[in-house]
């Protein structure tokens, strides 16, 4: 009669490569030769972790990317939107503005656009001090007037950092384009920028 695991199993006369396969009848495996296969107690907990990935994955779905997965900084350092290759990071302002930025045009989907800007996730757009206006994230401490009352620019929430090298300060005339900061090619151009005249007497382009 044949004898699939014989008690005295000589496991030194198979090597070190063949012992491995003859474990003890507590674990999960159990003794085994050359044709048959010895699935570990590891090798079940792969398997159940793998099964309960799957039934999560069918009855719940892939789970999306959220909003705050996509918040990412340009190279030019303005606040962006990711595009689903995770590499591609665009400006805000060119999430639903009707151009296919990302490969897939996920920055012009309907969960997104539709309802503008409550569709909008919060990090891609500020509030001006008018509530009846708003702009994109990256408008805001950009040296331009986008709310037209200059709180991206010098209102306490904007929280914008002093003027770059590129730029002048001083008080304005007048909030037009500009806010408290002015290119410096518009120093000594033969038109007062600034209250104090510094933009015609003092600044340096
Ligand atoms: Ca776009
Ligand atoms: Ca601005």
């Amino acid at each position: 009669m044949n004898r699939t695991h014989p008690q005295n199993f000589d496991t030194a006369s198979l090597g070190s490569t063949k012992s491995l396969f003859t474990t003890k009848r507590g674990n999960l495996c159990i003794p085994c030769t050359r044709r048959c296969i010895c699935i570990s107690a590891i090798g079940f907990v792969i398997l159940a972790i793998i099964a309960a990935a799957i039934i999560l994955i069918v009855t719940v779905g892939i789970p999306p990317y959220t909003a705050v997965n996509r918040l990412c900084v340009t190279t030019s350092n303005q606040t962006g939107f990711l595009c689903d290759n995770r590499e591609t990071c665009i400006p805000a302002s060119q999430v639903c503005d009707t151009r296919r930025n990302c490969i897939n045009g996920e920055d012009e989907q309907d969960t997104l656009c539709s309802d503008l800007p409550n569709s909008l996730p919060d990090y891609l757009i500020f509030h001006c001090s008018n509530p009846r206006f708003w702009i994109y994230a990256d408008k805001r401490c950009n040296g331009i007037n986008d709310c037209g009352d200059c709180s991206d620019e010098v209102g306490i929430w904007a929280s914008c950092p002093p003027c770059g090298s590129q730029w002048w300060s001083c008080t304005m005339v007048v909030f037009h384009i500009y806010c408290t900061c002015i290119p410096r090619s518009l120093c000594r151009d033969g038109i007062q920028h600034c209250f104090d005249w510094s933009d015609e007497y003092i600044c340096t382009k």
